[in-house]
């Protein structure tokens, strides 16, 4: 019998993808130590472990072989330990598409969002940390920090508007998915895993709620991370823009 792996995995605290990759280790039970990097320097630190361009979280080094990004970190863990599988059969096919559709259309709705409302609610980013709203002297810190991830990952108002206005479509095909029996069953798969994660996330926005409450996602979400730290009082995106629950 071969030595279990020696395996390190290396996140970014509030990141949900690198939360989804940890849930999955310990899913699976597998032993791994987790290393945060430091934010502002990870890309960075991302690209000395991982190689050229690999500069976002989450990452594991599995006995020095390098697997970057979640949904190869997935795939990489069922074949380390293929039981509970991330891709099980009969389903496996219909799980990786789910767990793509996650990755490339809905993870970033877990930095736009979050990132947007805390603009007009600056002081609410304590919240993440796990403490509670932040002095006014933090909340100039709050103001620039959210000035700067607007830039950085292309947020915008309109685009923002746009982002709420396509929530319930998103959240429809996370109720079809369930419906299907592709995510949502017993275990956790890597389609749980990655959608239940960005859901998790959007579930600190009060403003979203009332869209989320007794939806799959939100059923999904809270099972697989029940703890996430963060909370943006309801009301903080501007009037109009959230659209109604179904
Ligand atoms: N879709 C990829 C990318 C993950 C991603 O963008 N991670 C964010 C954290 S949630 C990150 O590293 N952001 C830092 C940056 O882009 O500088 C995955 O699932 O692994």
């Amino acid at each position: 019998m071969s030595a279990a792996p020696e395996i390190t995995l290396h996140g970014l605290p509030p990141s949900h993808p690198s939360m989804a990759a940890e849930v999955a280790l310990r899913i699976k039970g597998i032993e791994f130590e987790r290393v945060e990097m430091e934010m502002g320097r990870h890309n960075e630190q991302m690209e000395a472990i991982y190689g050229a361009g690999n500069r976002t979280v989450p990452g594991i080094v599995v006995d020095g072989e390098p697997v970057h990004g979640s949904r190869p970190i997935f795939a990489r863990l069922d074949e380390i330990a293929p039981e509970p599988a991330l891709y099980p059969e009969p389903i496996a096919a219909a799980v990786r598409d789910a767990d793509r559709w996650g990755d490339e259309e809905l993870q970033d709705l877990g930095r736009r969002l979050p990132w947007g409302a805390l603009h007009f609610r600056p002081e609410a980013l304590g919240t993440y940390g796990g403490g509670g709203a932040l002095d006014p002297a933090g909340t100039d810190f709050a103001i620039r920090f959210a000035r700067a991830t607007w830039k950085y990952h292309g947020i915008s108002a309109e685009r923002l508007a746009a982002d709420l206005a396509g929530l319930p479509a998103k959240l429809d095909r996370i109720d079809e998915l369930a419906d299907a029996g592709v995510i949502g069953g017993e275990g956790a798969n890597a389609a749980d895993l990655q959608i239940g994660s960005t859901i998790r996330v959007l579930l600190t926005i009060g403003d979203l709620e009332p869209l989320l409450a007794g939806r799959a996602g939100e059923r999904i979400a809270r099972r697989w991370f029940p703890d996430y730290a963060g909370h943006v009082p309801a009301g903080a995106f501007p009037e109009g823009w959230v659209p109604a629950a179904r």
